[in-house]
C-alpha cells in the first residue's frame, strides 16, 4: 500500500514452511565434512524435493520445507558413503521427520562412513550400474528381465560407489555442482512416461528420477573433467 511502517505481512503463495538442520562428519564425528548435499524428500512421493549443502563448519540447512514428513538423505562424496536419517542404509528404514508449525527439526545429523567400508547393512551391489555413458532420451530402455514385479522403488540397493568418468555431471558442462543437484531435484520421482521427465537428470538410466541418481551426483560432487 501506501508508505508505512505497519504493512502486514505479505503471505506469498509459498504457503507455511519451516527448516531442517544438522551436522554431517565422519563416522566417529572428529572431522567436519563440508559440501556434502543433504535432501529432504517427502514421504508422500511428491515429485520434488529440496536440499542443502553442508558448509565448512558442518552444518548444513534445508529450508523452505512445507510443512510434513521427510527422508532425509546425505549424499556422501568420493570418499563416503551416502546414508539416510538416522543412520539408515535404506530410504524403506529412514527415520521421517516432521516439519511443522513451530517445529524445525534441528540436530538431524549424519556420521558417514568410508565409502566401502565395513559393510552397514547391505543389499546386494547393483550389477547394471556400470558405465553406459549417457542414456539417449529417444528408445525407452526397458532393462529389466525379471519377472518379479517389483513393488515401487526398490529397497535402495547399494548405489556404485565407484565414480565413474563424473556421471554426475549431468548438464555436461565439466563440473559437478549444485546446478547438476538442480537438475535431478527439479525432476525428483518423476518416470520416462511422465511429462516433464528430463533424461539428463536420470544419471543411471533407469528411467526413474530417484534417490539413486541423487547418489550418482553425490559421489561426483565438486569433481571436474
Ligand atoms: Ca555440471
Ligand atoms: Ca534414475
Amino acid at each position: 500500500m501506501t508508505s508505512g511502517a505497519n504493512t502486514p505481512d505479505i503471505d506469498f503463495a509459498l504457503g507455511p514452511g519451516g527448516a531442517i538442520s544438522g551436522r554431517v562428519r565422519n563416522a566417529n564425528g572428529s572431522v567436519n565434512l563440508a559440501d556434502i548435499p543433504v535432501f529432504a524428500l517427502p514421504v508422500d512421493g511428491s515429485d520434488w524435493a529440496r536440499w542443502g549443502l553442508s558448509r565448512l563448519d558442518c552444518q548444513y540447512t534445508i529450508n523452505r520445507l512445507p510443512y510434513g514428513s521427510y527422508k532425509v538423505y546425505a549424499g556422501g562424496d568420493r570418499r563416503h558413503a551416502p546414508e539416510h536419517y538416522n543412520d539408515k542404509a535404506s530410504g524403506q528404514d529412514a527415520d521421517p521427520v516432521t516439519v511443522d508449525s513451530g517445529v524445525n527439526p534441528t540436530g538431524i545429523d549424519f556420521y558417514l562412513d568410508l565409502a566401502g567400508a565395513t559393510p552397514t547393512p547391505s543389499p546386494s551391489p547393483s550389477p547394471t550400474a556400470l558405465p553406459s555413458p549417457y542414456p539417449s532420451p529417444s528408445p525407452p530402455p526397458t532393462p529389466t528381465p525379471s519377472p518379479t514385479p517389483l513393488p515401487s522403488p526398490s529397497p535402495t540397493p547399494a548405489p556404485p560407489l565407484t565414480s565413474t568418468p563424473l556421471r554426475g555431471d549431468r548438464n555436461r558442462d565439466g563440473v559437478v555442482d549444485t546446478a547438476d543437484l538442480s537438475l535431478v531435484v527439479a525432476s525428483f520421482n518423476k518416470r520416462d512416461s511422465d511429462p516433464g521427465f528430463d533424461p539428463n537428470a536420470d544419471a543411471n538410466g533407469d528411467g526413474i528420477i530417484d534417490v539413486l541418481d541423487l547418489v550418482i551426483v553425490g559421489l561426483d560432487f565438486g569433481g571436474t573433467r
